[in-house]
């Protein structure tokens, strides 16, 4: 194995007392001007920052390991097959998964999903079987099960969702019958910040002998996950919302249905034997795994999960939870301003709307101001129907903004809306 250089040895950095001033120093790029501006980046939930020691694993698995996994006879190739299979661990670990072997490396939540609807969904699902997702759900915890539902003859229903963003459970309750075959729905809404309560969902699901998926994308980087207290059948994630790189994704599955689901992609790495006469499929989970994996992705994840365990996460997810009260203060106190999203439970994610501003304007004029959001429907359409908007500005916060991030938010937006209105 080679040495990590000092430099980015997680050990050295101790957050013991969360520190958001603190924090943003491990962030490099938050240091900068955009458009004459210091950059307040206010778009986490699209994708997180990545703070220094992940950016040098990286470098440093291409300047010193870089090599194929699993193939190769020597000694480069052992070094990154230790430290992507070690990745594989410490992901198992942090989602308190029961074996590494659950754990699956994908391109992203996207592809994790798809590969629930295609592996388990083509061989379980029968004309008649129902697939229930709830009604704010992202592009990608629908789709993929419509594709299949098609291809199977079953049906894709959405679980009402009310006008505050709350799943609507007593109606999830009256729809529950033996004919739902799985149950999917997001932890937290991108679009909304509304906090799911998965394992109450997970419950429901399991009573009536349908599966659950969980959509983890915008959940894991607010606070740790246990999929095995959730219970959940299948967990889903983003490295890169998680301060790790982009290209990577997990999907954690309870290890009976991942044995028996069939692999989707064929390829190398994926196979036991190979003959014309018929193939044979690799163990868990490499029978998931076609190909030259994302080994410095996974490197990279590995990095920002164990820079997570040196914070103070509770203070840091106190940290957030304080910025959104603060921004949905100083919202209210905007005339004209509508908030999309007002659950009891919310992560850090504010999306609203400015009375006769197109959302897509404000972002412009926010960023002319340094201040980068996100505009539109976030993927998120059937929920933006619903509530006749063609979507929202978001600004979602994580653990490394400021007070002082939520006031230029507002003073930007002070300043916008007079040109805008
Ligand atoms: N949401 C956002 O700006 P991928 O693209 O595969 O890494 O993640 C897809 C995805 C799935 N589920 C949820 C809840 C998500 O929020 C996302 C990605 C980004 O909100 C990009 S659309």
């Amino acid at each position: 194995m080679s040495e990590e250089p000092a430099v980015y040895k997680v050990s050295d950095i101790h957050h013991q007392t969360f520190s958001a001033e603190r924090v943003r120093r491990d962030f490099p790029i938050l240091h900068q001007q955009v458009n004459g501006h210091p950059l307040v980046y206010l778009d986490n939930a699209a994708t997180t920052q990545k703070p220094e020691c992940v950016i040098q694993a990286i470098s440093d698995y291409y300047r010193h390991d870089n090599s194929n996994v699993h193939r190769g006879a020597h000694t480069l190739a052992d070094r990154a097959t230790a430290k992507f299979e070690g990745a594989r661990t410490t992901v198992a670990t942090f989602l308190n998964a029961p074996a590494a072997k659950q754990i699956l490396w994908t391109r992203g939540t996207t592809e994790s999903i798809n590969l629930v609807a295609m592996c388990w969904g083509r061989s379980q699902l029968h004309p008649g079987d129902r697939v229930l997702v709830s009604a704010m759900e992202h592009h990608s915890n629908i789709v993929p099960w419509q594709m299949i539902a098609a291809e199977k003859g079953a049906t894709v229903e959405a679980i009402p969702v009310d006008s505050t963003g709350t799943i609507n459970l007593a109606a999830l309750n009256n729809m529950l019958d033996s004919n739902v075959c799985m149950v999917a729905v997001g932890h937290v809404s991108n679009a909304l910040g509304t906090i799911n309560p998965v394992a109450q969902i997970v419950q429901m699901a399991h009573a009536v002998g349908a599966l659950a998926l969980v959509d983890g994308a915008q959940a894991v980087g607010h606070w740790p996950v246990d999929v095995q207290a959730l219970d959940c059948d299948f967990y889903a994630f983003s490295a890169h919302k998680l301060f790790g790189p982009t290209g990577l994704g997990v999907l954690y599955g309870k290890l009976e249905l991942l044995e028996a689901m069939p692999p989707y992609q064929g390829g190398g790495e994926m196979i036991e034997s190979v003959s014309f006469a018929g193939t044979t499929y690799n163990q868990l989970p490499y029978k998931f795994e076609a190909g030259t994996p994302d080994i410095a992705g996974a490197i990279g994840l590995a990095a920002a999960i164990d820079y997570l365990g040196t914070l103070d996460r509770v203070g840091a997810a106190k940290h957030e939870q304080a910025l959104l009260e603060y921004a949905q203060k100083k919202a209210a106190a905007v005339p004209g301003l509508r908030l999309v999203g007002t659950a009891a439970h919310k992560a850090s994610v504010l999306s609203f709307n400015l009375e006769g501003v197109h959302p897509a304007d404000l972002g412009t004029l926010l960023d002319q101001q340094g201040v980068a959001v996100r505009t539109g429907n976030h993927c998120a359409q059937p929920i933006m129907d619903q509530y006749g908007i063609p979507g929202t500005v978001r600004a979602s916060f994580s653990f490394y903004n400021t007070f002082d991030d939520v006031d230029r938010l507002f003073a930007a937006l002070v300043k916008a809306r007079q040109f805008l209105v």
